[in-house]
């Protein structure tokens, strides 16, 4: 490829990030206005997102008002799931997109009743890389990893771990069957990200969801 080529190419890649981070500044400043908390959950396929997700709005869902916006290349399955704790759910099918962005919020937030919602739940699209293009104008950023990817996935992506606030260490019901240095994780994260909070929990038992509330300041 031609010099000239490859840095038309960048341009068009730092554009398309600077007006993402425009659209995102914009969603905050409408989020804030209407007094609505908003957290943007990242992580791989299967990490447990919607697990986690789940058994928040299942403690929560009696107090506040919650929307959960689901980011999938193509079903609503998880929408279904988060549906049966009685929360209000959209589903954003993004096709080929590989990550949620501040523009199909900001359609979101333009046209939903916002004085319906308390809290707003983003379940990004399940990927470990994509979404750290794009900052959609939470407040808090979260990012799932599970012990079942293996001891080095933190270290293989420490973007998203630089970028976000919390991190979960998701499935640690399964210490016992898997063969994984937690410990490494923990140092890992902190290590790219001396502010992370870290957080050890398990979907399925519960262990530490109500830490995890806390630290969302719920
Ligand atoms: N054992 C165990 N399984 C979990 C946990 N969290 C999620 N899972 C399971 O992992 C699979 C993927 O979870 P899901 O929430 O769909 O992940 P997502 O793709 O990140 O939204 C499902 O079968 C969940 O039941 C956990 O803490 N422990
Ligand atoms: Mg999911």
């Amino acid at each position: 490829m031609s010099k000239e080529h490859s840095s038309k190419i960048i341009e068009l890649n730092e554009d398309l990030i600077e007006n993402n981070d425009r659209l995102a500044a914009q969603n905050s400043k409408l989020l804030r206005k209407k007094n609505i908390r908003a957290f943007d959950f990242v992580g791989a396929i299967g990490a447990g997102k919607t697990a986690i997700i789940e058994s928040i709005v299942e403690r929560i869902s009696n107090e506040y008002k919650v929307l959960v916006i689901n980011g999938d290349v193509t079903t609503r399955i998880d929408a279904d799931r988060i549906e049966q704790y009685g929360v209000k759910t959209i589903q954003i099918n993004t096709g080929r997109e590989c990550a949620l962005n501040s523009y199909h919020i900001s359609q979101v937030i333009n046209h939903y009743d916002l004085s319906e919602i308390d809290i707003l739940f983003i379940e990004n699209v399940g990927n470990l890389i994509c979404p750290s293009d794009f900052i959609l104008g939470t407040e808090k950023r979260i990012v799932i990893v599970s012990i079942t990817e293996g001891e080095w996935v933190i270290e293989k992506h420490p973007m998203l771990f630089k970028m976000s606030d919390i991190a979960i260490i998701n499935k640690i019901d399964l210490l016992d069957v898997i063969d994984v240095n937690i410990e490494k994780m923990v140092s890992d994260a902190k290590k790219i990200n001396p502010n992370l909070n870290i957080i050890k929990t398990s979907a399925i038992t519960g262990e530490n969801i109500p830490k995890l509330i806390k630290a969302l300041e719920i």
